[in-house]
């Protein structure tokens, strides 16, 4: 390390005639001289000491008093903070711990002390492992010699204390499991880059947004909300869309869902509501599920939960993949800009592949199929290079404009019309990388709406001030401590720097002394930013100290309205059967009729329509309202809140479709088959009876790559049949292939049969034509392989369901 010499001293102690002190001065951690010598005078073994302290003294000596202080006082400073005191350290000592540092080892490094800089926010790069050729150790690296046997006292012997490798392993292993997230336990997550595609400097000083290409690295977890960390991706419930921006000017956590409103409108209800949809206190059933008593108990009796509800009850609430499903911030938010301006804003994350649900019947079967089928569908798109790609959209209005709104825009039970006001698209999101350690960090990612940058703030939205508080306290025990900021998926990009210590796990190593401001011994850093800084928007505030909630949140109804009011016929129906199932699993009658009786205030033939389908025998009365007047919604219908709104971009792409393979299928049409799929993005799998290889016309053999029962018919959003059918019905496989095909069928999902006749398929009983007797759109019979329809079919699998096909109960 280069050391400066000390200048000749200017000020403080420093001066004045040279007096010899004992040489042990320097060395000894207490007292010392009323005046230091010059480093020139003092004992050749103590001059490094001499120059450090010499560096201190005039680092120090910069700051005789706190030239801050007079300036905290006061509003102006409230508006625009000073920066902190300091001065430039000229010597690279005097914030050291230790003159040791300069020893260098394997373990504390080359020891050229980094001034300014925190080695704890790299990439993840410096913490990734890989063990290839390497041999094993325990976790002090020692060489492990047997990993097979204990160590006993002869061959037969009883195991040995002694063993620490035995005993390191298995308390390690005692120790693996972290507690579940309290909710949203169940996710998954992926790597990116957000893009900024619009400068939004006119209203935020948020970094991310100030220039179009701009690239932020992201990390996402999407989650459902009830289930335990085990529990199965395609249960009905919320999603929840959480991205960390590891921006610029620190991290960024957007905690959203997918669903635009919340059940609740105040943080104090949320225990409650999470204590009501989990598993029931007593038995512990029923897993990941909302259709339980306790559930509907309480949303009967707080019926500001209806508008969320009844989102959840759609097929918002089943989503097909985690890219096809919007993403919201719900709350409003503030941008601010540099001029310390502010306007309110709502977030939307708009999926590339376009919104696409699965149906319930399916989601249901999926659940014991494959638990995973999201996660498998996220991991899986990304390996294949298929990257979920979102666009960000802002609603952007002011606090006058908002003042004028029918609802109350701090109420997350509402939604701020797009018709209102207009989506603008000002980025995109791309998820390009699978995380190389689930635990690391999947698991281990602390999302915390607390954690906003400059020009992004929080409203008073009261559920949103909640979470201010929650997810940082909640990972304080889910993580282990105060330090999981540090653990390497969490760490900002940016550098920290603030006299924060300890705790559990730390793992930075502060040099120097100084862990206090305002000091001068580090010559006052870390100081504050200043201007610079975070500084919150001055939101004046003049009202009474109230537990309490505005008038306006006493509407629970008129947006419930416009949503079912927004509803395609389809969509209707499902939210009615949906509705249907979950009150049926309720044991209490008295908690149906009370459900029933919220809906009613949503929409009459709503409420008729559950009732019939729960066997009443009389309409209850609506509730009484919380609002007894009419609130008039500024839309009359609003088609953006349909799930059909937005097909996406893609077409086809990316969908999973099995391919009915049987001795005696046509190659060439199998091959037509998979060119047409790969030209549009499709993604074919052979599916045969057993695995194994089967037998083409012209004698070409075709390897089987997954079969009917390992992965059934609920998996796939397509099927082309190219088994010919006397093979299937002489193999004795008509039932799995009948079963396969009825569930396609059923959950309305395009089927080619190359060279089967009708007749053949109604022995599946599958119906040719559509109950109202038109023609299937979404069936194909096909003669031969140069007849295939493929484009029509391929344009059938991106509307995704024939919803025509659809009765209730179910034909086939
Ligand atoms: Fe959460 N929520 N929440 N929440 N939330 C958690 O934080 C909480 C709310 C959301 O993938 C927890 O780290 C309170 C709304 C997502 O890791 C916890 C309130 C929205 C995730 C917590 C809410 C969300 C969470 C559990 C009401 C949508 C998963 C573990 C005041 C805008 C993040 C954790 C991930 C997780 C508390 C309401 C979304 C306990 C107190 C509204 C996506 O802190």
């Amino acid at each position: 390390m280069a050391r400066k010499s000390p200048a000749p001293t200017k000020r403080g102690a420093t001066s004045g005639p040279a007096v010899l002190p004992s040489s042990g001065a320097f060395a000894s951690t207490v007292s010392g001289p009323s005046q230091l010598p010059d480093v020139a005078g003092v004992d050749l073994s103590v001059q490094e000491m001499a120059e450090q302290r010499h560096a201190l003294e005039r680092t120090a000596g910069a700051m005789p008093f706190n030239e801050n202080k007079a300036g905290e006082h006061g509003l102006a400073n409230g508006h625009a903070p000073q920066a902190g005191a300091h001065v430039e350290l000229t010597d690279d000592t005097a914030g050291a711990s230790t003159l040791s540092e300069t020893i260098s080892s394997l373990k504390v490094g080359e020891s050229q002390p980094m001034l300014g800089r925190n080695a704890n926010s790299p990439s993840l790069d410096a913490v990734r492992v890989d063990a290839s050729g390497q041999t094993l150790t325990t976790n002090q690296g020692v060489l492990v010699a047997d990993n097979q046997n204990s160590l006993k006292a002869g061959l037969r012997g009883a195991t040995l204390m002694e063993d620490f490798i035995l005993r390191e392993k298995l308390t390690h292993f005692d120790h693996e499991r972290i507690p579940e997230r309290v909710v949203h336990a169940r996710g998954s997550a992926a790597h990116g880059y957000f893009e900024c595609i619009e400068s939004l400097a006119d209203i935020t000083r948020a970094e991310l947004f100030a220039e179009p290409g701009k690239r932020t690295p992201v990390f996402v977890r999407f989650s459902t909300v009830a289930g335990e960390r085990g529990s199965a991706d395609t249960v009905r419930d919320t999603r929840g869309f959480a991205t960390k921006f590891y921006t610029d000017d620190g991290n960024w956590d957007l905690v959203g869902n997918n669903i635009p409103v919340f059940f609740i409108q105040d943080a104090m209800k949320f225990p409650d509501l999470v204590h009501a949809v989990k598993p029931e206190p007593h038995h512990g059933m029923p897993q990941a599920s909302s259709a339980h008593d306790t559930f509907w108990d309480f949303i009967s009796l707080m019926p500001e939960s209806i508008h969320h509800t009844l989102w959840v009850m759609s097929d918002r609430g089943i989503p097909r993949s985690y890219r096809t499903m919007q993403g919201f911030g719900v709350h409003t938010f503030r941008f601010v800009n540099a001029r310390n301006e502010s306007v309110f804003v709502k977030f939307h994350w708009l999926p590339a592949a376009g919104t696409h649900s699965l149906v319930w019947d399916e989601a249901a079967k999926i659940a014991g199929a494959d638990p995973d089928f999201h996660r498998r569908d996220l991991w899986e798109s990304i390996e294949s290079g298929l990257f979920p790609e979102y666009e960000l959209a802002i609603q952007v209005f002011t606090e006058e404009e908002a003042d004028q709104f029918s609802f109350d825009v701090l109420d997350a039970t509402k939604i701020v019309p797009e018709e209102l006001v207009p989506l603008r698209v000002v980025g995109r999101m791309v998820l390009n990388r699978n995380p190389d350690n689930f635990f690391a960090e999947t698991e281990q990612v602390a999302f915390c709406t607390a954690h906003v940058v400059p020009g992004i703030e929080f409203t008073n939205d009261p559920l949103l001030q909640g979470r201010i508080h929650s997810y940082i306290d909640t990972q304080i025990s889910r993580l282990g401590g105060a330090n999981f900021h540090e653990i390497p998926i969490n760490a900002s990009l940016t550098e920290v720097h603030n006299n924060q210590r300890d705790g559990m796990h730390r793992k930075a190593i502060h040099r120097g002394r100084a862990a206090y401001e305002p000091n001068s011994l580090a010559g006052g850093c870390p100081f504050q930013a200043g201007p610079a800084g975070f500084v919150s928007f001055p939101q004046p505030v003049f009202e009474d100290k109230v537990r309490g909630k505005p008038e306006k949140f006493a509407d629970h109804y008129s947006q419930a309205q416009l949503f079912w009011r927004s509803q395609s016929l389809i969509e209707k129906n499902h939210i009615i059967a949906a509705f249907r199932f979950e009150l049926s699993r309720v044991t209490v009658g008295a908690v149906r009729r009370r459900m029933v009786s919220v809906l009613a205030n949503v929409d009459a033939e709503l409420a008729q329509a559950v009732a019939t389908g729960l066997g009443f025998s009389d309409m209850p009365a609506p509730q009484p309202r919380a609002l007894a007047r009419e609130v008039k919604s500024e839309v009359d219908a609003s088609p953006a809140l349909s799930l059909f709104a937005r097909p996406g971009e893609m077409g086809a792409a990316g969908r999973r479709v099995a391919v009915l393979i049987a001795d005696g299928l046509d190659l060439k049409a199998l091959l037509s088959v998979k060119q047409a799929f790969n030209d549009a993005g499709i993604i074919p799998r052979w599916v045969g009876a057993r695995l194994g290889k089967v037998t083409s016309t012209d004698g070409q053999q075709v390897e089987v790559e997954t079969t009917l029962e390992a992965m059934p018919s609920v998996l796939w959003d397509a099927t082309v049949v190219l088994a010919p059918h006397p093979q299937v019905s002489s193999s004795g496989g008509m039932g799995q292939f009948a079963e396969f095909l009825r569930d396609q069928y059923r959950h309305c999902k395009p089927i080619l049969l190359v060279d089967w006749a009708p007749v053949q398929m109604a022995d599946l009983g599958i119906m040719t034509t559509l109950p109202n007797g038109e023609e299937d759109p979404g069936l194909f019979l096909a003669a031969g392989a140069d007849a295939l329809p493929m484009p029509e079919f391929v344009e059938a699998l991106a509307r995704h369901r024939h919803f025509e096909r659809e009765s209730d109960p179910p034909k086939v």
